[in-house]
């Protein structure tokens, strides 16, 4: 199996390194043989393996396509190219950056674009499901620009636009950031538009896709264009594609800084091997099967929520819209934390993430929560009747408080599952 998807490379390492190669496969048969629950991972297709792994990382491309700063850049204009123009295709826009190495960095460059240091800017805190690159006080975001946090309803824990539309009013904000990675509701790029034109002179409306990039591409989820000024993402989570980032636009004005706060404004030389690989990536997106895989994801997130509420689990905002759910693990035991459960799940190959819940009373590397995602196991073929099944294993670990038996049982149980639903045919 790991011979087909390397195609001899993992013999040669062995030859060359046996040390990291040894690590390197058993990291392959920890991924192939476990049940992958981080709403931010995936696994990605050989073809996209393999183009990370190619002679493209052998070249300096500073700069962009037909304007470089080095000989020698012909294919990796090509490939560059061919990377953009699919991107525009995927989201239906006019500009495509596609050499932020990471979602961080397409935001610091996002951030450079739009905002000088010490403007303000709303975006919900990482507390309650935003991201460490919206703002947070350790992060460059919370650093350089003065953060307004905007808020969950408490009671409902979705957004509140009367309040978000409020502090807008306040505090005349130069850009409000939508987009987050604990949110499992639908998010209305119109109503924070409407919120954004209404700040006087307008404010600038980011919307972060990181995690719901593939389902906004397949139409699973609206949309952020028209609304959105610059929309920026990850391209390994829903994508699907290799670890890297991506930022869009429909402004030419605007594209024209956001590639100039790319390079030579926060990075230097393009990953062009990762280039390569978001090119085929996007390829990917780019046919119907994507889209049926989609659609699965959020029928696989909707079936996995409505079984662990059965088991007697709460579940934040009431469910999910999306490919993720944040389980809210005091209900089933108030005792019950998240990083107890992360703990225990493992041990039972069930790899998931302690995530706080919305004003948890708990600090961060405790929790009273997880948050699952249905991504990885989507990609393994899974569909709701297995979401079923998964349930009842976390319940099991969870129910059980951790016993070593029972996680050594659903340890076996996960294997069975993993052998059904092969990682590499
Ligand atoms: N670390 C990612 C996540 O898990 O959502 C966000 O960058």
């Amino acid at each position: 199996m790991l011979d087909d998807l390397s195609n001899g490379l993992l013999e040669l390492l062995e030859q060359h390194d046996p040390e990291v190669s040894r690590i390197l496969t058993d990291e392959a048969t920890r991924q192939s043989t476990t049940l992958e629950l981080i709403a931010s991972e995936n696994h990605v297709s050989p073809a996209v393996m393999h183009a990370m792994g190619t002679w493209m990382t052998n070249k300096y491309a500073e700069g962009y396509p037909g304007k470089r700063y080095y000989g020698g850049c012909e294919f990796h204009d090509q490939v560059e190219e061919l990377a953009r123009q699919r991107a525009k295709k995927l989201f239906g826009c006019k500009f495509a950056n596609v050499q932020p190495h990471s979602g961080a960095n397409a935001n610091v460059a996002a951030f450079m674009a739009m905002c000088e240091p010490g403007d303000t800017i709303m975006s919900l805190p990482i507390k309650s499901g935003g991201h460490l690159s919206h703002g947070l006080k350790v992060n460059f975001s919370g650093t350089f620009y003065k953060i307004v946090d905007y808020d969950l309803d408490p009671k409902t824990e979705r957004l509140d636009f009367d309040a978000i539309a409020k502090l807008a009013r306040q505090h005349k904000p130069k850009m409000i950031i939508c987009g987050y990675s604990a949110y499992p509701r639908v998010i209305d790029f119109a109503a924070f538009r409407t919120i954004c034109d209404e700040v006087p002179g307008g404010a600038v409306l980011m919307a972060d896709l990181a995690h719901i990039a593939g389902l906004v591409a397949t139409g699973v989820h609206p949309s952020p264009f028209p609304h959105a000024h610059i929309v920026t993402t990850t391209t390994h989570k829903t994508l699907r594609g290799p670890r890297g980032g991506l930022i869009l636009s429909n402004d030419e004005e605007i594209a024209k800084k956001i590639d100039r706060k790319v390079f030579p404004g926060s990075q230097g030389g393009p990953l062009m091997h990762i280039i390569a690989a978001k090119a085929v990536g996007f390829g990917e997106n780019l046919r119907p099967e994507f889209k049926t895989y989609c659609k699965q994801i959020v029928a696989n997130a909707k079936a996995l929520a409505e079984a662990l509420v059965k088991h007697g689990y709460r579940l934040c905002s009431g469910g999910t819209d999306n490919h993720l759910m944040l389980v809210d693990l005091r209900q089933r035991d108030p005792n019950l934390t998240g990083a107890d459960a992360e703990k225990w799940l493992e041990s039972a190959g069930i790899i998931v993430n302690k995530n706080g819940i919305p004003n948890d009373p708990r600090p961060p590397m405790v929790t009273s929560g997880l948050r699952l995602g249905t991504p990885a196991l989507t990609t393994r073929g899974m569909k709701e009747k297995e979401m079923g099944l998964v349930a009842q294993m976390l319940d099991r670990v969870m129910g059980s408080n951790g016993d070593a038996k029972v996680c050594a049982e659903v340890r076996e149980d996960v294997r069975g599952l993993c052998a059904d639903f092969p990682l590499w045919h």
